[in-house]
């Protein structure tokens, strides 16, 4: 298997840090999405999508989409587990990591890339251009404060994001307000629940990654 990787971008860092707490070690190549590498038509040929992270199979398919490539390395190393056990907590791990995708990634990333000086023609991911819409910046910034209060609230009744376990969930969460944090943008001091969570998930060795 080979890991497209890109050591500063935050999705593939979610992969990096799930390897690590499993002890997983793969070939890697990185990508350089500061020069473009992405758009090279090597790269389109592995992700049409032109985004990372990628892993390719030594059959060569390739898995994209950080939950895929996440789910898919689960079948081959079930422990320690991350997606959950029971039927019931594997599905608080797949509705949390998808409302941190939906509220938390996504607000980031539209504040980011609507506003960001190098990618006035690249406001969305992919091989196609997009204008950059100040608004849509200025929306993502107020939806990632939304975003922290409302991982706050559920983590008043819960130690991590999808009940008493660390998930694939937290490492979502977690990325998220590492990118957000790009963009000088910190939970909210009274965000306790989240400051006890956020301080325990950042001590792990994988948090490195
Ligand atoms: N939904 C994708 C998101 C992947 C993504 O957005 N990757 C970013 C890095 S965080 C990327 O490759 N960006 C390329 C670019 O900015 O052109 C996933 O979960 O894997």
């Amino acid at each position: 298997m080979k890991f497209y990787d890109c050591k500063t971008a935050p999705s593939p860092r979610r992969v990096r840090i799930y390897l690590a707490e499993k002890g997983i070690e793969l070939d890697t190549v990185q990508i350089d999405l500061g020069s473009g590498e992405q758009f090279s038509p090597g790269f389109r040929g592995i992700n049409p999508d032109c985004v990372v992270p990628v892993l390719e199979l030594d059959d060569g398919r390739c898995i994209t989409e950080v939950i895929a490539i996440c789910h898919y390395l689960e079948a081959l190393h079930p422990e320690p587990p991350m997606f959950g056990r029971t039927p019931a907590e594997q599905a608080a791990v797949l509705m949390w990591n998808t409302k941190v995708e939906q509220l938390g990634f996504s607000a980031v990333a539209d504040a980011f890339r609507n506003s960001a000086k190098g990618l006035v023609d690249k406001a969305l991911t992919g091989p196609e251009s997009y204008s950059q819409i100040p608004e849509l910046a200025e929306r993502g910034r107020a939806r990632i404060h939304a975003f922290f209060k409302r991982i706050d609230a559920q983590l008043a009744d819960h130690q991590f994001m999808a009940g008493d376990f660390y998930s694939v969930a937290d490492i979502s969460a977690m990325v998220v307000i590492d990118f957000a944090a790009w963009l000088k943008i910190a939970p909210p001091a009274d965000a306790q629940n989240l400051a006890r969570w956020y301080e325990s998930v950042a001590a792990r060795a994988s948090a490195a990654a």
